[in-house]
């Protein structure tokens, strides 16, 4: 089975542009705690390089584009973010990394939890052992 789950969301489109909602328990499957961003991403500069041992996440590319590679131990697939009305859903325990930001790559990123160092593992072996 893929690693890979995106979620389609509703986009709302006028004469004025789009809109796009993203509703805790609705549109996103869990209760939304925390929302980060990435941007200004260097070029040539990678994210992430860590699993969460309890930790949902959607990531949402809204403006631009990256290449996430998602690992869950057993196999590694990759996927460009590049449409704002697509989230990529990424669960505990999965590996991430993010590469070839493009320079007006937002990255908008909805949490299930705070934000806790100690749920990190940024070891790639120490990943493994714990899978
Ligand atoms: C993830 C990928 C997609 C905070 O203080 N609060 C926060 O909510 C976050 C996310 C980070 N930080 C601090 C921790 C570091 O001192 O901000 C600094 C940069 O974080 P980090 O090196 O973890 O950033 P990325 O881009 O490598 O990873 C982030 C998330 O941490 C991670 O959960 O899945 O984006």
């Amino acid at each position: 089975m893929s690693i890979i789950r995106w979620l389609e969301f509703p986009k709302l489109d006028d004469s004025r542009g789009c809109l796009v909602a993203l509703e805790g328990n609705k549109t996103v499957p869990f209760d939304i705690k925390r929302v980060y961003y990435i941007f200004k991403t260097q070029e040539k500069v990678s994210r992430g390089f860590h699993a969460h041992k309890d930790l949902t996440q959607i990531a949402v590319c809204i403006s631009g584009k990256c290449r996430m590679i998602l690992d869950d131990g057993k196999s590694r697939e990759d996927v460009w973010l590049d449409n704002p009305n697509k989230g990529l859903l990424i669960e505990s325990m999965v590996w991430r990394e993010i590469h070839d930001f493009s320079i007006d790559c937002i990255l908008l990123v909805l949490a299930s939890e705070h934000y806790n160092e100690t749920d990190y593992i940024r070891d790639y072996s120490k990943f493994l052992e714990y899978m």
